[in-house]
């Protein structure tokens, strides 16, 4: 066992610059101490090293999308290192395209060692765009339509097997900002969505029982958690705020629920923004979820 943080510091992906010090502001707001409160044995890897953000427009559809492969592999290979020596990876990005390179290593992970795959999505945007659809060339957009083969070939290869996943294995949580063409893809890719009118209407707990259905024993659940997810009254520290997303209570049973499966077994914390923060408080509410998703509870409860 063992868990062990892999900082990537980049922004590449992303329309606003800052997330390349996401991962020094979840250090310093304590999330290795935290998870080493529960007895469990925590190695900080450090930093990863990657290109500069060139601060370049798009081309073809895609902003500086030599440097988003480049750390997506480097990614990818620290990731899947880490799972091949039995440890649970939090990546510390850096912006949602590092899921690229987390994710199919994950995967590959899963079909080492005859694993079924489970992926739980938290974020305010579907994540599914391509070349052609995007609004903004950011890959930030992209990385789900990227692991479920849709993309350009050198990010959809990175883990060795096309697509990575199949759109079975996600399910999205607290979605309220897709674009039009975007929409439709979500739609006919049959990927299991449960947004913030879903959870208006149905709440948090019935989300949740869905989204984890079916998770046994011999299931991979790897959680990709883009801060943006969280209402930005309670998380201002992120590039693309959505009004409308969960409360600081419906954060933590979501995070609270998936520990009480004992199946997690990777995580991405992403998108998180100190240069818009206030006074780290963001990336102190992320260490807090953290807490809640390796077993932290008010109380002892029933099985
Ligand atoms: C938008 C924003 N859908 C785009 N995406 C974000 O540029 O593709 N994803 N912010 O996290
Ligand atoms: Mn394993
Ligand atoms: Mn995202
Ligand atoms: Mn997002």
């Amino acid at each position: 066992g063992g868990v062990s943080l892999i900082g990537v510091p980049t922004d590449v992906g992303a329309g606003s610059l800052g997330a390349r010090m996401g991962p020094e502001a979840l250090r310093v707001a304590g999330i290795a101490q935290a998870i080493a409160q529960f007895g469990l044995d925590v190695k900080d890897c450090g930093n990863l090293s990657g290109p500069a953000n060139p601060g370049q427009p798009a081309v073809n559809g895609f902003r500086h999308l030599p440097e988003v492969v480049q750390w997506n592999q480097t990614l990818h290979d620290a990731m899947y290192a880490e799972l091949s020596a039995g440890r649970l990876p939090i990546m510390l990005g850096g912006d949602h395209c590092l899921g690229i390179g987390s994710i199919s290593a994950v995967a590959r992970h899963c079909r080492d060692t005859g694993k079924k795959l489970r992926v739980l999505w938290f974020d305010a945007h579907a994540d599914f765009n391509t070349a052609t659809l995007t609004p903004s060339g950011n890959i930030h957009g992209m990385p789900v339509a990227c692991l479920c083969g849709h993309g350009p070939q050198e990010l959809i290869e990175i883990g060795g097997h096309v697509p990575a996943i199949k759109p079975k294995d996600i399910r999205q949580i607290g979605i309220r900002s897709v674009d039009e063409g975007e929409k439709r893809l979500v739609h006919d890719m049959g990927i299991e969505v449960f947004d913030m009118r879903y959870i208006d209407e149905m709440g948090m707990r019935h989300a949740m029982e869905l989204a984890l259905a079916l998770i046994d024993s011999n299931t991979h659940l790897h959680v990709s958690l883009d801060v943006d997810f969280l209402d930005p009254t309670i998380a201002p520290g992120v590039g693309t705020t959505v009004r409308g997303g969960p409360t600081y209570r419906e954060a933590q049973l979501c995070m609270e629920m998936i520990a009480d499966t004992g199946r997690l077994a990777s995580l991405d914390v992403v998108e998180l923004n100190p240069a818009l923060d206030e006074r780290n408080r963001t990336a102190e509410l992320a260490v807090d979820l953290i807490e809640s998703l390796f077993g932290k509870s008010t109380l002892m409860r029933k099985a």
